[in-house]
């Protein structure tokens, strides 16, 4: 039987995602906004292009929780993106009360699906989810990490001339300025990374590594990043649909692992048909294990400051 996707926000992620996911026929979509019209609209435009290329999947755009009934997956990228010159955490006010208004529609109408959360700032928001609509933490993950370690891969790959497919590596802890590129697990060809390129410019890609987010919004000026965060979040729906127990840097609900508790943050996880089937704790030492430490402490920070905001977060 076709699975059913479910996209919560028909923005420039939401509508990069129906399209990946119509070309991959990973599943039928339901594109929901709050603007009707773009959801509609979107979809309306993918399901001609399905023409023209033969894809078996269909789409509908709505702003009606009825029709993203029974998801098997869904995604969430409903709220504001950031605007040049703004951190992720600039948006939590905004972005906590429509995640909010998100897990209410979902809550009942789909309480068995497998949610990727995008919106940012990523940690909290996904953990406020996961609160709100009182879902498994096994079934709630944040999309993060795959587009941080694939950014870094990125640079690696263009400063040494290398093809990203021989470049494996890992970026972890939280969403924001403090996550941490993890060089001493970066492999090239199989061999270790610090072997094939000069302190000096490794920090550079590390620290563009940091801010490859903004970097784009200077660009765009009116928006964030939309193809590589789509690409990463098809890459999880994926693995979970076909139950390919990838290993993915994600963003997950930390309950000792790595020694934190009751907070999400990016970590490797093999997902799979049952949701996050493995938290993966590799070895962190010297100042990966240090720098891990600080951005999860940053994340801490910021759910303070969410909880003030929202004192249902705290129960
Ligand atoms: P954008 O194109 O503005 O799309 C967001 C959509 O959400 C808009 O169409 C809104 O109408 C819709 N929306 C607002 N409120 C609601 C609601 N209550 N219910 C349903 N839909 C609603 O933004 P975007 O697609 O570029 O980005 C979406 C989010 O992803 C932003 O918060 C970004 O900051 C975030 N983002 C995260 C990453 C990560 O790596 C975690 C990367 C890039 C962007």
């Amino acid at each position: 039987m076709k699975k059913k996707i479910s996209l919560i926000g028909a923005g420039q992620i939401g509508g990069t995602l129906a399209h990946l996911i119509s070309i991959k026929e990973l599943a039928d979509v339901v594109l929901f906004d709050v603007a009707e019209g773009l959801a509609k609209g979107k979809a309306l435009d993918i399901s001609q292009s399905t023409s023209v290329d033969g894809y078996n999947v269909n789409l509908i755009g709505t702003n009606n929780y009825d029709d993203t009934k029974n998801s098997d997956v869904i995604i969430i990228t409903a709220g504001v993106p950031r605007k040049p010159g703004m951190t992720r955490d600039d948006l939590l006010g905004t972005n906590l009360k429509i995640i909010k208004e998100v897990a209410k529609g979902i809550k009942n109408t789909s309480p068995n699906a497998f949610v990727i959360c995008i919106t940012n700032p990523l940690d909290i928001i996904v953990m406020a989810f996961q609160k709100y609509s009182g879902f498994s933490s096994k079934k709630v993950v944040g999309m993060a990490g795959i587009l941080d370690s694939a950014r870094f891969k990125y640079f690696l790959s263009q400063e040494l001339s290398i093809p990203v497919k021989k470049i494996n590596t890992l970026v972890l802890g939280g969403h924001g300025d403090t996550m941490v590129p993890m060089p001493n697990h970066t492999t090239i060809d199989s061999k270790p990374l610090k072997k094939l390129i000069d302190e000096k410019k490794l920090e550079q890609i590390i620290e563009r590594t940091r801010k490859g987010g903004a970097e784009i919004i200077k660009f765009l000026e009116k928006g964030s990043a939309f193809y590589a965060p789509a690409a990463a979040g098809v890459e999880m729906a994926e693995s979970y649909i076909k139950n390919l127990r990838k290993e993915l840097p994600c963003a997950a609900y930390l309950n000792g692992e790595y020694g934190f508790r009751d907070i999400y943050a990016g970590v490797p996880v093999i997902i799979g048909k049952n949701g996050v089937e493995k938290i993966v704790e590799i070895k962190l030492e010297g100042k990966e294990k240090e720098n891990f430490a600080t951005s999860i402490n940053a994340v801490k920070d910021l759910l303070s400051s969410a909880t003030k905001l929202d004192p249902d977060l705290a129960k």
